[in-house]
């Protein structure tokens, strides 16, 4: 706990403990302009932090050394399907055809707000293309119930975060391996033919398959917005995937992950699952309610059908981040000396031809 408490201190922008300080020399001219820069970056930014600690929960978690290894007891985990325990991996499905597998925490959740970090691994033989189809990550009040939805029941009460490695849709312009999130009261059922594109909420591209080194996701819920960060370049950074408000998922339900395989097939593998608390501070009326009672919803302004494809994966960007504050003030500042420029020149034109008049 105390290395993992410590870093997730720094906040959401760093995974592991960098170098600490400002690199470089001392404060010159250009270390001070860059220093303004940054705090003016942070200030803008400061909202992804929130300042809360973190704290890991080891009941809803999952870390090596896995406890029961080899034997069919795994106190905190059940397993199901075609999922296999070794000592450095969970692997929900192997590299074949039409298995499916999935974990699931043995107690339900009774935390407001949480972070869950993935490690996982999706990997195998298949060419571009030629592999799927992918993991599923749950936070439902069912558990350990085969079905077609990446191993798990379809008509799902909850939240689900899929990690879509197979365009089953061939006119989708989108760029696959694609991350998105649905959330369900038992009434939407998920279009594995549509790769559950009228019932995702948002989603991106993400390049997760057959990376060479450790690949991470995390999914934080609080205070009902849900945002999903990847960190899949080696970098030890998070990058936004997903931001979304207006969530509303109850406690009491079991977080899970399942992965299944088709005709094309790969390797699911999950290496660890940590749960964080996150210390937030609710208003006494919030406090008062029966959190269990909640029904997962979403509000939104547009409903999820009115999607429209866009290549990058980015649309329905969650709300301003750092940098396209960054670049909106850059722009408007641009076109407002542009415009006075423009201003000047013209008046001083018509200064010239006043004067050739008169
Ligand atoms: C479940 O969701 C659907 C649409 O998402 C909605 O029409 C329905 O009223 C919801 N049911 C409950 C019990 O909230
Ligand atoms: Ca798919």
């Amino acid at each position: 706990m105390a290395a993992e408490g410590w870093f997730w201190r720094l906040g959401w922008g760093r995974r592991c403990p960098g170098r600490p300080g400002l690199p470089g020399p001392g404060p010159g001219p250009t270390a001070s302009v860059l220093l303004v820069l940054l705090l003016l970056l942070g200030l803008v930014t400061s909202d992804i932090t929130d300042g809360n600690s973190e704290h890991l929960k080891r009941e809803h978690s999952l870390i090596k050394p896995y406890q029961g290894v080899g034997s069919s007891s795994m106190p905190l985990w059940d397993f199901q399907g075609s999922t296999m325990l070794t000592s450095q991996y969970v692997r929900l499905t192997p590299d074949e055809r039409s298995k499916e597998g999935s974990i699931w925490n043995h107690q339900p959740c009774f935390l407001k707000d949480w972070e869950m970090h993935v490690h996982f691994k999706v990997h195998g033989a298949g060419k571009k293309n030629l592999h799927g189809d992918g993991i599923a990550l749950w936070y439902t009040r069912d558990r350990l119930i085969p079905g077609p939805v990446f191993g798990s029941k379809d008509n799902f009460h909850g939240l689900a975060v899929f990690l879509d490695t197979y365009p089953n849709d061939e006119t989708t312009e989108r760029v696959f391996p694609y991350i998105s999130v649905m959330v369900n009261n038992g009434s939407l059922s998920y279009d594995h033919s549509k790769d559950g594109r009228w019932t995702e909420l948002a989603g991106c591209t993400a390049d997760f398959r057959n990376r060479d080194h450790d690949t991470f996701l995390a999914v934080r819920y609080s205070r009902g917005r849900l945002t999903v960060m990847t960190d899949l370049e080696d970098k030890n950074e998070w990058k936004n995937c997903i931001d979304i408000t207006g969530v509303r998922l109850p406690t009491g339900y079991y977080f899970g992950a399942s992965a299944g395989t088709g005709d094309l097939s790969d390797n699911h593998d999950i290496i660890s699952l940590k749960l964080f608390q996150l210390m937030v501070e609710h208003t006494p009326d919030e406090e008062n309610i029966d959190w269990t009672k909640i029904e997962p919803s979403v509000n939104f302004l547009k409903s999820p059908k009115d999607n429209v494809d866009d290549p990058t994966g980015n649309f329905r960007g969650g709300p301003l981040t750092g940098w396209r504050v960054f670049l909106l003030l850059l722009c408007a500042l641009l076109g407002i000396t542009v415009c006075a420029v423009v201003g000047a020149v013209v008046f001083q034109k018509r200064q010239e031809r006043n004067k050739r008049f008169y």
